[in-house]
């Protein structure tokens, strides 16, 4: 199927591609940076990330260093057609010098920012409260020994500052993302005490206000070794950023099974002005599989596109595979993100308002039905090739032949 076809076929539901393939081009997904080594990072410590994740598998072609994570990356960005961000954490520094997590400076993080200045790419910050022996209790911003918060409170002060002067140098804000693993495995005495803490903490993090990045913080339901209570949970957060004024980041892997980011969006951007997404797969509990085009996915760029959402949504991705090319899950996964987008860009949505207004359900589910036969992957395949990325069975050839390139690593 052509493009000019489906420009046309659109048009007669009063659809105009060109302005969907132009408003895609302009939306940045920030990519995350673990997905290439498996959450392992550069600080030569223990393999383990700990916190109650994993990323599971042993395929060839892990980047061992920042140049591979790099050259990955570079390859993965030249398939993922339109705008792209760098997600970063803090693990993943760029130094020959063995800083400890509340050591650390910008300097250990300027070649990443000179390499975001040759991409022209933002940057994304994310102070890292895992794979460290101060966190091996899962405890750290909440842990009752106040010298050990006092060590992440330091840690998590350094990474505003870096995450600010990135922002600064590249002429783009960078979120800093709080997320900490913090929890018990089984039921705890005093919930309310460590969740003292853990604001204590923050507030002790967040005391300044700063130009060049935004605060975000991010709730879980709960994780691999803290199944009883996880501190910094959905409410937890969520009163918190409303009180102080940072983002919510919601990660799709974070709530039950069956209850619905897509809808918790427009509910919780009533109450602040931004928020951040962790864009992910659960499968039974926080598995943070590769996303896939199915119906959260296009659930969320629904909500994103008709809430008017999306000037004031940060899209983040997170999820790690390690069964499968490393490249292949970043471009499949971060292709999707955008497919849904087009999606949503591409529906009539003048039509669908005035059938839901006029309480008009008949319509409002045959027109919702019959606008999955419209021929968007024409839509999709003239956008990659306006960009210069491949689809169909080149992609795969292109992704495939990197791997190959990489997998004597
Ligand atoms: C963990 C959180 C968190 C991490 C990254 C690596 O459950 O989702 O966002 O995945 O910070
Ligand atoms: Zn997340």
């Amino acid at each position: 199927m052509g493009y000019e076809s489906a420009k046309a076929q659109f048009a007669d539901w009063g659809v105009d591609t060109e302005t969907a393939i132009q408003r895609l081009t302009n939306i940045p997904i920030s990519v995350h940076c673990w997905q290439g080594d498996d959450v392992v990072g550069f600080e030569n410590r223990s393999g383990n990330s700990g916190g109650g994740i994993q990323a599971t598998g042993n395929h060839p072609g892990r980047a061992r260093n920042p140049d591979e994570l790099r050259a990955d990356l570079e390859f993965a960005y030249s398939q993922i057609p339109g705008a792209h961000r760098l997600n970063l954490h803090a693990m993943y520094l760029d130094t020959d010098e063995s800083p400890d997590r509340d050591e650390i400076e910008f300097r250990h993080f300027v070649p990443w920012v000179d390499w975001a200045k040759d991409q022209s790419i933002g940057l994304d910050f994310n102070p890292t409260f895992f794979a460290h022996a101060k966190a091996d209790d899962n405890l750290t911003l909440s842990h009752p020994n106040a010298g050990i918060r006092d060590f992440w409170i330091e840690h998590g002060r350094r990474t505003r500052d870096i995450a600010a002067k990135m922002g600064k140098e590249l002429g783009l804000p960078a979120i800093n993302n709080i997320w900490v693993p913090d929890g018990y495995k089984d039921i705890p005495v005093d919930r309310m005490a460590a969740r003292a803490r853990l604001e204590a903490s923050l507030d002790a993090m967040l005391t300044d206000p700063k130009e060049h990045m935004k605060d975000a913080v991010e709730s879980k339901l709960f994780g691999i070794g803290v199944e009883a209570c996880t501190v910094g949970s959905h409410e937890f957060y969520l009163g918190y950023a409303i009180r102080k004024g940072t983002l919510l980041c919601l990660d799709m892997g974070h709530f039950h099974p069956t209850e619905s980011i897509a809808d918790k969006l427009s509910a919780v951007s009533l109450s602040m002005p931004e928020v951040l997404l962790h864009v992910s797969r659960p499968m039974r509990w926080d598995s943070d599989h590769v996303i896939l085009l199915n119906d959260d996915i296009l659930a969320m760029a629904h909500e994103l596109v008709g809430g008017d959402l999306l000037k004031r949504t940060h899209i983040g991705l997170d999820f790690f595979d390690a069964t499968i090319s490393r490249t292949t899950a970043w471009v499949i996964g971060t292709r999707n993100m955008q497919k849904a987008l087009l999606q949503a860009f591409l529906k009539p949505w003048d039509r669908l308002r005035a059938a839901e207004d006029a309480l008009d359900f008949s319509s409002r589910l045959a027109l919702t039905e019959e606008l999955k036969d419209l021929p968007y992957g024409a839509v999709w395949a003239e956008f990659c090739s306006r960009k210069e990325a491949s689809v169909g069975s080149e992609l795969i050839a292109k992704l495939n032949a990197y791997q190959g390139s990489v997998a004597d690593r």
